[in-house]
């Protein structure tokens, strides 16, 4: 039995997420000989995480890296002794197994490690007083005492260069306080390697670190192709769909399972969080099919459905003003003006009214606190293509080309870019005086 991680990329969105809960949950069914555990390498934002919440399912658990660690190579010992145990107790250990250490118990609690080195110092100690051992010492007589340890967390390599620099054999393993292991000299002749799918990814840079490290074992892809070189062959499916969570679906078809009612939902949160509720012109025909024939499934009308996961975190309501105004916040510099624009993404304008004070004075903040001399905030609904502009007192106000709906608040309808749209209105309203 081993263990394979199915991993999205560190920017871990829905599509991530979902379809590594997805392929793991068909391996899992497909091959009984290894665990498929799905991970994620990045931290969730809010409406990632929320949407998470309402599927119903155990969110994938953060993993920082897959480089080689102690706890993949540290021994459980098969024998334990006691300190008071007569040295001769560990005679019919070393004549099955030949350890390096062996643990030693005081009681039931951990003592430390009895080495090959121990026992043969105090052999050759006797030996030089004379040419007979006549009395047989305790365990605990001969151990030295032990002032290392590792933590399992501890990387493969900085565990190796420890025990080579240390005079012992083999070092205990502790969990905080709680001893868990111990390794030898010989857990460190082969590195061993995590086993790792990555899904909705392939390049090593958006991987999982430590991913140079890994095993890859499979490839369930809809981007660009830049994989790192394997050793062995393995599985990939990569085409240009419109979601990973697509591809995850056929890959349930084309090994004749049927997603249940909870992956059904999770498989299609998935294709309509990257699709934009099917409307991205990244949509193909295939998404739109498996998004349907998984709503069946669970009973989900795939319109409204899309709708509310986006509504539901979507909106200025569900953000913080000064969290979403700063996550994308340039400054410019421009005919002497210092000038700030933010752009944030939501999927719904309708709560403008209502919030638009709230960000307009936090806006008002990070302006004054960046020491620049106008603010604007972008607020582009990604769903409708339609954009609002938030702006501070400034007399560029007055020299842009939108209509007013409110006290420094202005529509844009289809404007969708800051760059190529924006940004140069912004400059003309500060050269115009
Ligand atoms: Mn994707």
């Amino acid at each position: 039995m081993g263990t394979i991680y199915v991993t999205g990329h560190r920017n871990p969105d829905l599509d991530s997420i979902c379809s590594a809960y997805g392929y793991a949950g068909l391996m899992n069914m497909q091959d009984g000989d290894n665990t498929y555990v799905p991970i994620r390498c990045g931290h969730l934002s809010d409406s990632t995480r929320s949407i998470l919440e309402q599927l119903d399912i155990n969110i994938p658990e953060y993993k920082s890296d897959v480089y080689p660690k102690v706890r993949d190579v540290m021994l459980n010992a098969d024998h334990k002794i006691y300190a008071d145990d007569p040295l001769t107790a560990v005679a019919a250990i070393y004549e099955k197994n030949n350890p390096s250490a062996i643990p030693v118990y005081d009681k039931e609690q951990f003592l430390g490690l009895l080495t090959v080195d121990d026992i043969t110092n105090w052999t050759m100690r006797e030996l030089s007083k004379s040419s007979k051992i006549t009395v047989i010492p305790k365990v605990r007589e001969i151990m030295t005492p032990q002032e290392e340890k590792v933590s399992p967390d501890e990387l493969f390599d900085e565990a190796r260069s420890v025990l080579q620099k240390s005079s012992k054999r083999g070092l205990a393993v502790y969990d905080d306080d709680r001893y868990v292991g111990f390794i030898t000299r010989r857990c460190f002749l082969k590195a061993p390697k995590n086993n790792v799918i990555l899904v909705d990814h392939n390049e090593p840079g958006q991987s999982i670190r430590g991913i140079e490290t890994a095993n890859i074992v499979g490839i369930i892809d809809h981007h660009r192709l830049d994989a790192i070189k394997t050793k062995q062959p393995i599985f990939i499916c990569a085409e240009p769909l419109g979601s990973t969570c697509t591809i995850v679906y056929q890959q349930y078809i084309r090994n004749n399972r049927t997603p249940n009612n909870v992956m059904a939902k999770v498989l299609l949160t998935g294709i309509l969080s990257d699709t934009l509720i099917l409307k991205s012109p990244t949509t193909t025909g295939d998404d739109v099919v498996a998004a349907h024939v998984l709503a069946s499934i669970c009973r989900i009308d795939v319109e409204e459905y899309g709708l509310s996961m986006f509504s539901r975190v979507g909106g200025l309501k569900d953000k913080e003003p000064r969290t979403a105004i700063s996550a994308d916040f340039k400054t410019y510099l421009e005919n002497g003006v210092k000038i700030g624009i933010g752009q944030c993404e939501v999927t719904t304008l309708n709560d403008l009214k209502e919030y638009s004070g709230e960000y307009l004075e936090s806006l008002n903040e990070i302006r004054s606190m960046k020491g620049l001399d106008w603010a604007v905030l972008m607020i582009t609904d990604v769903i409708h293509e339609h954009s609002a502009l938030l702006c501070t007192d400034h007399r560029g106000n007055r020299h842009l080309p939108y209509s007013s709906i409110g006290k420094n608040i202005f529509d844009m309808p289809n404007v969708m870019s800051r760059k190529k749209q924006l940004l140069p209105e912004i400059i003309h309203a500060v050269g115009d005086q």
